[in-house]
């Protein structure tokens, strides 16, 4: 039973136990009821709730969405839970989430541990507090703080949810005592059931809510969650609260039912699923990583020795000369600088942190380290110098990692003696902030490698996706087919602002020329330079960008590129001179521009991806379909609430998504357009690409 319920004295005790995180599945609900109205009925003078395990519910069971609702239902289960006519007293520990808080809410009194936190995640989900948290919340803190915890979904520390008027008492030691003790506190004082449905609508200026769905139209572009989230607040402070419940009620499965929230779900068990490597066992034992080596000093390195310091490893950062290793140092000290002006981290914080970051000249100095990532620039016979220079140096057991973004890892391993211990790990830049490791296994990798390595992704904060050697691994091989049609457009007909409107407004969080411009347009034409004229393909696809380096125009850095810039503020502007040169270079090569509409331009880029994504993970280079959509997500600025690349071709139809691309292979280029082999037979099978991965 994941509820039980006894009598200690004149205290009636819930204990959830629910493991892993004590959600709120149909079992957890009707256990939390029946013992409720047990206490209603027995010789209990008060109430407390609590959890076994690691932490208080951490929500709803995300797993039932979906399916056929089963009674009780969470909304009316807290409701009675309200109305207990006994005192109940939630007891948190760990993370008290979304229904989870939503439950301490509907208690009449609330404690918690130190460490415990306190959060409304629900709009990560696409979805609102669906069980009175839009109305109770409003109610004990206020309409402001309750507007900041649901819509930005970030959970609060126990001090600051006191502060906040959601927490009575923060308590130490044991959590089981300390409740116990404030439940007899409460008889012995007489104190009743306290409902916060029953408290005064949150007064607020009326004019906020305007202020907020303006931020929030901007800073989560085209969700709907956020907006919806105003809507029940702002009748928080003028409906009475059984009408506030229902208007929240109606927002809430209206959300559930819809494509947003389908595709935020995916990607949060997508992300947990990414981490599960079928022929690795769960009990694979792993390396103990304490100390790090970080070779080259640039963007990446830089940023990659910040991971490892923030949390709480010790780095050797080697370039090869004392200015480089100066320029990296001085990055890493303006970046932590960064973080205390932001208020990440104290300054103490942020000097102990950096000081864990040691530089150095000397290779030597990697000798006793358990992990070491080279970060150098893109070039195979550079790595492999200095992958034989590692094998040399490095102890027996060092873990041997190269951040390419495209060189074949099985080559650099070959160069060792010892290729089991050589792996990829490609960091995105800025490697201190993106979310995304992509794992590289090697046809070597030893299986307690890539175990240490996804251990290691969670405790740096990476999501970890496992991806097979071929050029560009799964983000930048599908980043290569999305490049070129955004090249194409332009010189078809389009122009860079039209293409990155069109992706920003479909929910892109950066246009591709904006992207192209900010990696900077000398990386792309460096590459070109090594490769024969046959290797280069269709020079439509880069001889805009080739013409734009050769005028010194190389993205962002320059100042110019495909758009211009300011210096200071690093805005963009649209550029007449761009503008010149794709008209020229159309009419050098003959091609007779058209107007293309934001539609076409949209389906031409995002479906490139997809047939991509599919060559991809029928050759096995990703695991799985939900794989790619992680990597596409946290690694490319993917809107979230698509789902990823190959979610969205579920969403669209994969007969609609085939015949588009043999559409555009028809009108456009063979070459290009050529549909994946999967892809044909899955329509064939009448099938989608869930149902086939879940059959695998
Ligand atoms: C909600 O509450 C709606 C209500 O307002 C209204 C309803 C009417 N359900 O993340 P981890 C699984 S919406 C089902 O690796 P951690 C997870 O899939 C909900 N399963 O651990 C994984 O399974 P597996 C609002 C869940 O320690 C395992 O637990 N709440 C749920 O890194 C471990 O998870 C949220 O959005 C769930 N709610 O982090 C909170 N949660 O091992 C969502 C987790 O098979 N959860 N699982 O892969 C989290 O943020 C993190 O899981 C948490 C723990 C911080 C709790």
């Amino acid at each position: 039973m994941p509820v039980k319920y006894e009598l200690l004295d004149d205290v009636g005790v819930v204990t959830i136990s629910s493991p892993p995180v004590n959600a709120l599945s149909h079992a957890v609900r009707a256990g939390i009821q029946s013992a409720i109205r047990q206490a209603q009925a027995d010789d209990s003078k008060a109430v407390v709730i609590l959890c076994a395990g690691r932490t208080f519910v951490a929500g709803a069971d995300i797993k039932e969405f979906g399916k056929p609702p089963m009674d009780p239902w969470l909304p009316e289960l807290l409701n009675e839970v309200e109305a207990s006519s006994k005192p109940v007293v939630a007891a948190i520990h760990g993370t008290a989430l979304g229904g989870g808080l939503e439950l301490a809410l509907a208690s009449h009194y609330r404690i918690a541990l130190p460490s415990a936190k306190v959060g409304l995640p629900e709009v990560k989900l696409g979805l609102l507090p669906g069980a009175g948290g839009t109305q109770r919340l409003p109610r004990l803190a206020g309409a402001i703080a309750a507007l900041d915890l649901m819509t930005s979904g970030v959970p609060m520390a126990a001090e600051a949810a006191q502060t906040q008027g959601l927490i009575d008492a923060i308590v130490e030691g044991d959590l089981t005592d300390a409740a116990l003790s404030f439940a007899k506190k409460l008889i012995a004082d007489g104190a009743g059931p306290r409902c916060s449905s029953e408290l005064p609508a949150p007064e607020a200026d009326p004019s906020i809510f305007a202020e907020y769905r303006r931020t929030l139209a901007k800073r989560a572009r085209g969700q709907i969650a956020p907006q919806k989230i105003i809507d029940c607040v702002e009748a928080s402070t003028s409906l009475p609260f059984p009408d506030g419940l229902q208007k929240e009620r109606e927002h809430f499965m209206e959300l559930m039912a819809g494509a947003q929230s389908a595709g935020m779900r995916h990607v949060f068990f997508a992300e947990r699923e990414a981490r599960k490597v079928p022929d690795i066992a769960k009990d694979t034992p792993t390396r103990d990583i304490k100390k790090v080596g970080v070779i080259g000093a640039g963007t990446m390195g830089s940023g990659i020795a910040m991971n490892f310091a923030n949390a709480g490893l010790d780095v050797s950062l080697l370039e090869v000369n004392d200015d480089a290793l100066g320029r990296g140092l001085e990055t890493i000290a303006k970046n932590y600088a960064g973080g205390v002006k932001r208020g990440k981290m104290t300054q103490e914080q942020a000097v102990a942190t950096r000081n864990r970051i040691v530089g150095t000249t000397n290779y030597e100095k990697l000798a006793d380290a358990d992990l070491v990532v080279e970060a150098v620039f893109e070039n195979l016979s550079l790595k492999q110098d200095i992958f034989e220079r590692l094998d040399e140096i490095c102890k027996p057991g060092a873990i041997l990692a190269t951040n390419t973004s495209y060189q074949d890892v099985n080559k650099i391993a070959a160069v060792t003696r010892r290729p089991e211990d050589v792996i990829g790990l490609h960091f995105f830049s800025p490697a201190h902030i993106m979310k995304l490791l992509e794992i590289v296994r090697a046809d070597s990798t030893a299986d307690d490698v890539l175990a240490t390595c996804l251990s290691l992704a969670k405790k740096i904060r990476k999501v970890a996706v496992v991806a097979g050697v071929c050029y560009g691994f799964i983000g930048n091989r599908m980043l290569q087919h999305y490049g070129r049609e955004a090249q194409l457009c332009l010189i078809e007909g389009s122009t860079p602002d039209a293409i990155d409107t069109a992706l920003q407004q479909w929910g892109m969080a950066m246009g591709p020329m904006r992207v192209f411009d900010l990696a900077g347009l000398d990386v792309g034409y460096k590459a070109r330079q090594g490769l024969s004229v046959e290797e280069r393909g269709d020079p439509k696809a880069y001889r805009i960008a080739d013409a734009l380096v050769e005028m010194g125009r190389l993205g962002q850095k320059s100042g110019a590129g495909f758009y211009t810039y300011d210096a200071e503020s690093r805005d963009y502007k649209v550029d007449d001179e761009s503008i010149a040169v794709i008209e020229r270079e159309a009419e050098v090569l003959g091609v007779v521009r058209r107007e293309i509409d934001a539609g076409e331009i949209v389906d031409r880029l995002i479906f490139a991806l997809i047939n991509e994504g599919m060559k991809i993970v029928e050759e096995g280079i990703a695991q799985r379909p939900s794989d790619i959509d992680v990597v596409y997500i946290y690694g490319y600025g993917f809107p979230a609430y698509r789902g990823g690349p190959m979610h969205y071709a579920d969403t669209v139809g994969l007969v609609e998504v085939y015949k588009r691309i043999c559409g555009f292979r028809d009108s456009l280029d063979e070459d290009n357009w050529s549909p994946a082999p999967l892809l044909k037979k899955l329509v064939d099978e009448k099938t989608t690409l869930a149902e086939w991965a879940a059959a695998r």
